[in-house]
C-alpha cells in the first residue's frame, strides 16, 4: 500500500487505498484470462482498474452509484468493489483464485511475462511459482514452446536471478541505525583502538547485502567474542581468530575482521572500495614494486626507496599517487583518473543545505501544519522552506484545488510577514498528466514561487510515451524542477521506463532543476546519473519529499547520494543562501 509520496496516506492504514481496489480489479482480469474466459470480460476488468486508478475519489467510501457514474466502470465491477469494501473481502475473486494454485499470480511479476505466456506456461507445462518457471528455462521445455524459444528461457532466467538479488539485500536506511549501534558498542570496549563501518554501506550505496566492520584492537579473539555476543546479534555464521560473521536481528549478516592499528588503514581501503576500485589499486602498487592486500605493502622486489610510511587511509591513497578518494566514490567510474590529477572535489556535507522544496504539510498527505514545518526547518537553522502539497489529481493523497491552494497560498503569506529573515516558499508538487499536461494552469502555477512537477499515475507507459510526457512537463516554463524522476520505490516498485539521459538533456535546455529525492526507498534521481547531469549544466535540488517534521531528516540519506553523484555545493541549488537562491527560483520563468 504504497501511497503517491511513499508513504501511507494518513489514517489509510486500515482503510483499503484505491491502488489496493486496482490490484484486486487487475487479478480478476489476469484470473479470467488464465482461465480462457471472453476478451470484453477480461478487457473490462483491466479498463476498470486504469479508470480507478486516477479517479477523482476515494473507492473505500464511495458509493455504488459514484462508482458507477466512472467511465469505464460498469454496474457488476462497482458492486463488487462495494463488497470488497464493506467486508475487506469478495466472494468471487476469492473463489476464482481458488481454481488456480495460489502463487500463480506471483508470475505476473516477473519482468517479461504477461497473461498470454502464463497462460502457455500453466496450460502446457503446469507452470506455477517462481521454481517451476526456472526448471522449465533451464531443463529447455520452455525453449521449445511455440512462442518461446532460446533467447526468452536466457532472459527469464536473467529476470528470475535478478529478483532473487533484490530478495537479499535491505535498504542502507535501514542497516545504518543498526551499523551505528554496534560501532559505538565496539568502540567502548577497551581493546578496540579504532573502528569503521566498510563495504557498501561506507560507500554510501542505497542497497547493501550486509554489514561490514573494520575494527584495530588486540586481542582479537576478545573483540570476536564480545561482538558475537552482542543482544543485536541473532545468530552466529561463522568464528575465526581475526573474523566473524553474524546474522543480526532483522536477518542482515555482519562481518567483522579485526587488525592491528598498523593494519588498519590498509585494511579499511581493502574493504571498502568495490572490487573494480580494489583490483586498479593493487595493479597501480605492483606498477611501484608493491603488492597491496588488506594488511600492508609489500616490495615485489629489491627497492631503491623504503616503503612509504602509512598511518592512515589517505596515506595508502598518496603513497600511489592518488588524491584521498572519499569511500562514496570508490566505484570504478573515472575516481581514479581524477584522484590522479589530485582533481577531488570536496563533495557536499548536510551543513550546507540552507533550505529545501518538496515538503507536505496536513493540507494535503502530511503529518504536520505549515507552522510546525516552518518551526522545524528554523530549528535546522535554515533560511528557508518550499511548500509543495499534491495537486488536485493526486485525490488519494488529499490533493488541493485552485481554491484550497490559493488559501495555503495565503496563509504563507501571512506566516512569513511574522518570520522575519527565515522564507517559506508557496509551491505545489504538480501532477504531470499522462500526456505532459500538468494538473494546474499556467495561470495558477505562474502565481507560485516555484512548481514540483513529478509523475504519480500512469507508470507503465512505454519508454518512448514515458520520456515525451516529462520532457513535455518541463518545456512548462513555470516548472521549476522535477520531483523523483523514475519513480522508483526500491525493493517494490521498479523504475518506470524512461529515457534518462533524453530527460536531463530537456533539463539542461529549459534550465529546470532535478530533484534528487532523499526519501531512503526512492533517492531518485540515482546517484549513477548526476555526473552526467552536472556535466551538461543541469542543478540538483536535494528534497526531503517530508510528510512530517521527522521526514526532514531524509536529507541525510539525500547527502549520501549526492556524495556518491560526485556533487558538491555548487551543483545543489538548495545549498544557495536565501539572497541568490530567490533570483535562481525566477530565472527559468523569466527566460
Ligand atoms: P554488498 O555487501 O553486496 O552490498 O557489497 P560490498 O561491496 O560491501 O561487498 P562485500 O560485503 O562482499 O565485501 C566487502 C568489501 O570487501 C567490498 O568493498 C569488497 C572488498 N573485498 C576485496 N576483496 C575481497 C575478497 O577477497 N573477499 C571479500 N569478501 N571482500 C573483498
Ligand atoms: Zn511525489
Ligand atoms: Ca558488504
Ligand atoms: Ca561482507
Amino acid at each position: 500500500m504504497v501511497g503517491p509520496g511513499g508513504l501511507l496516506p494518513k489514517g489509510a492504514v486500515f482503510l483499503m487505498t484505491n491502488e489496493d481496489f486496482c490490484d484486486v480489479l487487475e487479478n480478476i482480469g489476469r484470473l479470467l484470462e488464465l482461465k480462457g474466459e471472453n476478451p470484453f470480460k477480461i478487457r473490462a476488468y483491466a479498463r476498470a482498474s486504469q479508470a480507478l486508478a486516477s479517479a477523482p475519489l476515494t473507492i473505500a467510501t464511495a458509493t455504488e452509484e459514484q462508482l458507477k457514474e466512472i467511465d469505464g466502470v460498469g454496474e457488476a465491477i462497482a458492486e463488487k468493489l462495494c463488497e470488497l469494501a464493506q467486508n475487506g473481502r469478495l466472494e468471487y475473486y476469492e473463489k476464482l483464485r481458488e481454481e488456480f494454485p495460489p502463487n500463480i499470480l506471483t508470475l505476473f511479476r516477473v519482468p517479461g511475462l504477461g497473461s498470454k505466456k502464463i497462460k502457455a506456461l500453466y496450460d502446457a507445462l503446469k507452470v506455477d511459482s517462481f521454481e517451476s518457471l526456472e526448471n522449465v528455462c533451464r531443463n529447455g521445455e520452455l525453449a521449445a514452446l511455440p512462442g518461446f524459444g532460446e533467447t526468452t528461457a536466457r532472459k527469464l532466467l536473467r529476470a528470475l536471478e535478478e529478483m532473487r538479488q533484490n530478495a537479499s539485500r535491505f535498504l542502507a536506511s535501514w542497516a545504518l541505525p543498526l551499523a551505528e549501534t554496534l560501532l559505538e558498542d565496539l568502540k567502548k570496549m577497551k581493546e578496540v583502538a579504532l573502528a569503521s563501518s566498510a563495504g557498501s554501506l561506507r560507500r554510501g550505496n542505497e542497497l547493501v547485502g550486509d554489514i561490514d566492520f573494520i575494527v584495530a584492537g588486540k586481542p582479537a579473539e576478545r573483540i570476536i567474542t564480545h561482538f558475537s555476543v552482542h543482544p543485536l546479534v541473532e545468530s552466529i555464521i561463522a568464528k575465526g581468530k581475526t573474523k566473524c560473521s553474524v546474522v543480526l536481528k532483522g536477518g542482515i549478516q555482519a562481518d567483522l575482521r579485526v587488525v592491528s592499528t598498523q593494519e588498519y588503514p590498509f585494511a579499511l581501503v581493502y574493504f571498502t572500495g568495490n572490487k573494480e576500485h580494489n583490483v586498479r589499486l593493487r595493479s597501480r602498487a605492483l606498477e611501484k614494486g608493491w603488492s597491496l592486500n588488506e594488511y600492508n605493502f609489500t616490495p615485489t622486489q629489491r627497492l631503491k626507496e623504503p616503503l612509504p610510511q602509512v598511518t592512515k587511509e589517505a596515506d595508502v591513497y598518496s603513497a600511489l599517487g592518488y588524491h584521498f578518494i572519499p569511500p562514496e566514490l570508490r566505484e570504478d567510474r573515472g575516481e581514479l583518473a581524477i584522484a590522479a590529477l589530485r582533481k577531488i572535489p570536496r563533495l557536499v556535507e548536510l551543513n550546507q543545505i540552507q533550505g529545501t522544496f518538496h515538503c507536505h504539510t496536513t493540507e494535503s498527505d502530511g503529518d504536520a501544519t505549515l507552522a510546525q514545518m516552518a518551526a522545524a526547518a528554523i530549528n535546522w537553522g535554515w533560511e528557508y522552506l518550499g511548500i509543495a502539497d499534491h495537486s488536485k489529481g493526486a485525490v488519494q493523497a488529499r490533493g488541493l484545488d485552485e481554491k484550497r491552494l490559493l488559501a495555503q497560498q495565503k496563509a504563507i503569506e501571512k506566516m512569513n510577514a511574522e518570520l522575519g529573515e527565515f522564507r517559506l516558499f508557496a509551491g505545489t508538487e504538480c501532477d504531470i498528466r499522462r500526456d505532459g499536461s500538468l494538473d494546474f494552469s499556467d495561470e495558477v502555477l505562474s502565481s507560485l514561487d516555484y512548481v514540483v512537477a513529478s509523475v504519480h499515475s500512469s507508470f507503465s507507459l512505454p519508454e518512448a510515451e514515458m520520456t515525451k510526457r516529462l520532457i513535455r512537463a518541463l518545456s512548462n516554463p513555470y516548472v521549476t524542477m522535477l520531483g523523483h524522476i523514475t519513480g522508483r520505490i526500491l525493493l517494490a516498485r521498479s523504475p518506470y521506463a524512461v529515457d534518462i539521459p533524453a530527460v536531463i538533456d530537456a533539463a539542461a535546455a529549459t534550465g529546470t532543476w532535478i530533484e534528487l529525492n532523499a526519501t531512503p526507498e526512492r533517492l531518485d534521481m540515482e546517484w549513477r546519473w548526476w555526473p552526467m547531469a552536472c556535466e551538461k549544466g543541469v542543478k540538483c535540488v536535494i528534497n526531503p519529499d517530508a510528510h512530517s517534521v521527522k521526514g526532514l531528516q531524509n536529507l541525510s540519506f539525500g547527502i549520501r547520494s549526492a556524495r556518491k553523484g560526485g556533487l558538491t555545493h555548487k551543483d545543489v541549488v538548495n545549498c544557495l543562501p536565501l539572497s541568490q537562491l530567490i533570483p535562481a527560483l525566477k530565472a527559468k520563468r523569466s527566460r
